[in-house]
């Protein structure tokens, strides 16, 4: 798959979702994603609307917004329908199956109702996983397991990352893919894996986060998307619009790169 277009693996994909996806990828030649780690309403919306051209996939922590409203979501999917982007709730879900769902399905956020996409760890079992999937696929949505993290000192490695794998492979109904540094796919199964932690410049923040590059991520490592937040928005006298297109067009040469 590594070689594979994301148009051809689109065609080839039992996954709704995935082929929304790879399609949107493909149409926009991009395999950017945007953490948007903004904390209030307006922001949140100001930057959705201004990267929205060149991202495949916003990625929220909607936990943070100061200002949470039912009308942040309702302007979020338009956002979404407009640009043609899915939203991505990076919940890292972690409790056990029943619980997981009352947070997914209801509660203030209402997850499953907007976000296309979804986390959880697999550290409760896999009744998480089977909870989650009860509220969201019936939905269409879908299911990433975080098999590696890219903070220094990450536990999830070896065989817990191998579990994540299997349970993927038994779930991929539901789940498409993973939160990871590199390809998982094989031979049978084509999951796609999103990878943050990417900056044009490698190195650390001073909170354990560590940074590699589109190149090596996408290129190297087979890796699908690249999720990048501060390297966006946080650059004093930079607009995000401009970095954002220069982070598409780095992880869009890094994939041709890898395809070729
Ligand atoms: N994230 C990571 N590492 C992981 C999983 N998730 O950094 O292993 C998320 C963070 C943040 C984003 O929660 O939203 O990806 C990274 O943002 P940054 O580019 O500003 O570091």
């Amino acid at each position: 798959f590594k070689a594979q277009t994301y148009g051809e693996r689109a065609q080839a994909h039992h996954h709704t979702l995935v082929r929304t996806l790879f399609g949107i990828m493909e149409e926009k030649k991009t395999n950017l994603s945007l953490a948007a780690d903004i904390n209030t309403k307006a922001e949140l919306l100001e930057i959705a609307d201004k990267v929205g051209p060149y991202i495949c996939v916003l990625k929220t922590h909607i936990d943070v917004i100061a200002d949470f409203d039912q009308d942040l979501v309702d302007r979020l999917v338009a956002l979404s329908k407009k640009h043609n982007f899915l939203i991505f709730e990076d919940r890292k879900f972690a409790d056990i199956g029943n619980t997981v769902k009352l947070q997914y399905g209801g509660g203030v956020y209402k997850i499953a109702s907007w976000a296309h996409i979804t986390n959880c760890h697999i550290i409760p079992g896999e009744g998480i996983i089977s909870g989650l999937k009860e509220v969201g696929k019936p939905l269409d949505r879908g299911l990433l397991l975080l098999a590696e993290m890219s903070s220094k000192g990450s536990l999830a490695v070896g065989s817990y990352t191998d579990k994540n794998v299997e349970l993927a492979k038994k779930h991929k109904d539901f789940v498409f893919g993973f939160i990871g540094s590199r390809t998982f796919s094989d031979e049978e199964h084509d999951f796609v894996t999103m990878t943050p932690g990417v900056n044009l410049v490698s190195g650390n923040d001073s909170l354990g986060q560590q940074f590699r590059t589109p190149e090596h991520i996408i290129c190297e490592n087979g890796s699908d998307i690249i999720i990048v937040g501060r390297g966006i928005y946080a650059q004093e006298g930079v607009q995000p619009e401009e970095l954002a297109e220069k982070y598409r067009k780095a992880g869009w040469d890094a994939y041709l790169k890898r395809i070729q």
